[in-house]
């Protein structure tokens, strides 16, 4: 198979460090060696590729971005450039590395105490144990406010009862961090697998990302010590300031589902023969490949801009909205242009394309849709928050 020799018109990888190359070359590698060959596989078969684990833990990819506790304490770019590389793979393969270093070790190392992080956080970093970050309900999606999860505290225990729904790496997961109202205020709890009343049934019958586990986390009378809480932070903040470093991923990560798409896209058109010509010599196929292109930069650019202000500690989350939302929606629309040029043969497996598409609907949901990150920047275009409820008109 031709090694992937990256897509950079603008010479990104001069902006890029010589740790940020390296980063990314070794997942780069990785992914054409490791992932790419079996991914397909998986995806028929609805399974995540279990066996990779070890290795992505080895690479230090997990939590990569922190310091201590066995993080490798990399910078966001490279962060962003291996989600990039990842999901050139499959989407949940990024998935999995977004969640486990974003979603469950990040709230553990902002917000937990020194021994939560002592217990937890060095044995995740080495994919020892698997994480998961039960947010979403079955009635609440995009206003997480709502949840009724909740903890009651009896006395030496927290006792768990409702249900999270949706949950990448529900049901391998060793840690479950777990947001619940207690007293009416959302907190943050690790739940750990054994913990009695705690189950983590899988979900099937997807059609996207297939090669990734998703999940229902079901508390019914789930009794955790108390020690489990998170005890430095109240409130939707906690779960936000996580989504905002998986969002940052996801605006990296789609690029590579991008790339995959266009280069597949550009060596179908230069292979395929129709009315005696490559169908790269059409200039309407080299329109779709110059649009491609065109989008890719722009999204590596955005991309790159919105790590060096994460890096410098200045990022804001419309920012990472406006990156996610753009990404990942010209990702999408590659994907199905790419599969437009692979004519009938891009419904087929042998090509990524449609395992691509299928996957970015998902991503175009999670993390917060597409419109509710339309609205995020409305509200800081407009100053009106859309999700509040109008003011009752005043009476004379
Ligand atoms: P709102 O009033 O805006 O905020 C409530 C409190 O949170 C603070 N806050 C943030 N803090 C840090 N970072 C952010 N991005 C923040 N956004 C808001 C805010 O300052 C406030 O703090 P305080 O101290 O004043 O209370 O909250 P709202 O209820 O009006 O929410 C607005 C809305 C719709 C934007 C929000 O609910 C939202 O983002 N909804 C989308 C939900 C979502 O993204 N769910 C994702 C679940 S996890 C997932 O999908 C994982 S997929 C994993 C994978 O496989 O890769
Ligand atoms: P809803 O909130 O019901 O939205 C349905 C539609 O209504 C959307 O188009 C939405 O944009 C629109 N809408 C909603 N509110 C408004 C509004 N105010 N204005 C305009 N339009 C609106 N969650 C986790 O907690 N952890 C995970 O690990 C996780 N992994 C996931 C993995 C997969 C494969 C998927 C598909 C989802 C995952 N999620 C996870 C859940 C994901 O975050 C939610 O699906 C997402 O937040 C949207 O919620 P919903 O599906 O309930 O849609």
């Amino acid at each position: 198979m031709a090694r992937f020799e990256g897509v950079d018109l603008y010479n990104i990888d001069s902006h890029l460090s010589e740790d940020e190359r390296m980063v990314r070359d070794l997942v780069r590698g990785w992914v054409d060696d490791q992932v790419i060959p079996v991914i397909e596989e998986h995806c028929r078969a609805g399974t995540f590729p279990m066996d990779l684990v070890p290795q992505i833990g080895e690479m230090g990819l997990l939590g990569m971005n922190l310091h201590g506790y066995g993080c490798a304490g990399m910078s966001n770019v490279a962060y962003g450039l291996a989600c990039q590389e990842l999901e050139r793979g499959d989407s949940g393969v990024r998935s999995f590395v977004s969640v486990q270093g974003s979603l469950a070790m990040f709230p553990i190392w902002k917000f937990g105490s020194e021994e939560q992080k002592n217990k937890y956080l060095p044995g995740m970093a080495a994919a020892r144990l698997i994480g998961c970050f039960g947010l979403t309900e079955p009635d609440f999606g995009s206003n997480p406010g709502g949840m009724i999860t909740k903890a009651v505290d009896d006395g030496s225990h927290y006792v768990l009862n409702g249900a999270k729904m949706w949950i990448t790496n529900g049901s391998i997961a060793d840690v479950a961090v777990v947001w619940a109202k207690l007293d009416g205020v959302i907190r943050g709890f690790i739940v750990e697998k054994d913990d009695p009343g705690f189950t983590a049934p899988i979900m099937k019958n997807k059609h996207s990302l297939k090669a990734s586990v998703t999940s229902e986390l079901v508390f019914a009378d789930c009794r955790i010590p108390k020690d489990r809480l998170l005890p430095e932070v109240r409130g939707l903040r906690g779960p936000f300031s996580c989504l905002n470093n998986a969002r940052f991923g996801i605006s990296w990560g789609a690029l590579g589902a991008a790339m995959a798409c266009f280069q597949s896209a550009r060596d179908y058109a230069l292979s395929r023969i129709q009315f005696g010509r490559p169908i790269a010599s059409f200039q309407l196929v080299q329109n779709k490949l110059a649009w491609m292109l065109r989008e890719i930069t722009k999204g590596q650019l955005l991309a790159l801009h919105l790590g060096q202000m994460k890096d410098a500690g200045t990022i804001k989350p419309e920012q990472i909205s406006l990156a996610k939302m753009n990404n990942v929606d010209i990702a999408l629309q590659i994907a199905r242009m790419s599969r437009e040029i692979h004519g009938a043969n891009g419904i087929l497996d042998e090509y990524p394309i449609m395992r691509h598409m299928a996957n970015l609907e998902s991503v175009y949901t999670y993390e917060g849709t597409h419109d509710i990150h339309n609205l995020i920047l409305g509200r800081w275009i407009t100053g009106i928050s859309s999700f509040e409820p109008p003011a009752e008109p005043q009476q004379d």
